[in-house]
């Protein structure tokens, strides 16, 4: 079996951690008869500097002839320094990550955030609240409040005001709910919908939406939970969520929140999906770029994403559980990044985590 992947690296630490994702496949697939194929192909502020735009066609076009994409990161202090007007028309490092997804509208973006019961003791939350753990956001991103027109700076009788718009019609509120409550069938058939409901009217809309769809799966408990006191929960009790479906913003916000579970962004995945098994695969963290080309940045992010391309793009479920065994044992046998590490560990670089995994894998 041929797997072709679009192979996005990016900026900043990008590069590094995706060679070891790229590492841990190539070791799974020899064990399981599968060649993956990388593309390599250029995104953000590489392809500013290279092309002038943080999204090439070229780059569109090698990723519409590929089963998946497995991407890095994007952005860095270089191309910070355009006084933007608006982030849509500037350009942006951001925008090439941005309009990937909306390319190909990956409008679901899956961020899991299950604690490891030997890191634990990194989180600043207590061991039996993290106890049992297992939450899934599952972020609209496509619309919302980052895409809403009107958007800008305007002048008005020379007072300056930003806009920016939280807008969602049903059809995109009624996709990205169908895709969590999928997802939570297969899980413990629990959703949680976040919305700000008492205080804005595409709040109202997506409930409505929400309950509508809801009708079509009798077998799903659904609950509706105000953003805010999700952000509280989330850190009181996160046992008592297992798929939050939320818009664009929350999510962005509160998938965040819950790499505290971890104590690090650095072991945090996602998949982005829509409507077909195409996916994008990326760590939810951007660049690091303190700690760029280091050899000290966390592999994990990039390697479980990798594994959720497996599972969500390839129907690899078993090669996928394989990865989630390996990374569970090197992290049970002490081995830890410069982000996670602390007196009594045993510290090590990037790339001797990506060894340790594929060691796992092949023992
Ligand atoms: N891997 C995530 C990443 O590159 N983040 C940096 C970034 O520019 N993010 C903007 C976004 O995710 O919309």
């Amino acid at each position: 079996m041929i797997k072709n992947i679009a192979y996005i690296p990016g900026d900043g630490v990008g590069p590094e951690i995706m060679a070891e994702a790229a590492k841990v496949l190539i070791a799974i697939g020899e064990k399981s008869g599968i060649e993956f194929k990388f593309r390599e192909l250029l995104a953000g502020g590489i392809a500013i500097d290279k092309f002038g735009v943080p999204m090439p066609e070229e780059t569109l076009e090698g990723c519409r002839e590929s089963d998946a994409i497995l991407f890095g990161s994007v952005g860095g202090p270089k191309w910070d320094n355009e006084p933007w007007e608006n982030v849509h028309t500037a350009i942006t490092p951001s925008r090439g990550i941005q309009l990937l997804r909306q390319t190909f509208e990956l409008y679901g973006n899956i961020r899991p955030a299950k604690p490891y019961p030997c890191l634990y003791n990194k989180s600043p939350l207590k061991p039996e609240i993290l106890k049992d753990a297992d939450v899934i956001v599952v972020r609209e991103q496509c619309g919302g409040l980052y895409f809403g027109e009107p958007r800008g700076i305007f002048n008005e009788k020379g007072i300056r005001r930003g806009v920016n718009t939280l807008s969602y019609r049903e059809d995109e509120v009624e996709r990205i709910a169908r895709l969590a409550f999928n997802l939570a069938k297969g899980r413990s058939k629990k959703i949680t919908s976040v919305d700000k409901h008492n205080v804005m009217e595409s709040s109202i809309l997506w409930r409505q939406v929400v309950e509508k769809v809801a009708l079509d799966y009798p077998e799903i408990e659904v609950e509706h939970m105000y953003a805010d006191n999700a952000a509280l929960q989330l850190v009181l009790d996160p046992k008592r969520f297992d798929v939050i479906v939320t818009g664009n913003i929350f999510g962005d916000i509160l998938s965040d929140l819950t790499a505290c579970y971890h104590a690090s962004l650095g072991l945090m995945p996602s998949a982005s999906i829509g409507d077909s098994k195409f996916g994008l695969y990326e760590p939810i963290h951007g660049t690091a770029p303190d700690i760029a080309g280091k050899n000290i940045a966390n592999p994990l992010s990039a390697i479980l994403s990798a594994k959720m391309m497996l599972e969500y793009s390839f129907d690899l479920e078993e090669e996928a559980l394989r990865i989630d065994k390996a990374v569970e044992k090197v992290l049970n046998n002490g081995y830890r990044t410069a982000d996670i590490y602390s007196e009594g560990d045993i510290k090590v670089s990037t790339s001797e985590m990506g060894d340790l995994i594929v060691r796992a894998l092949q023992e």
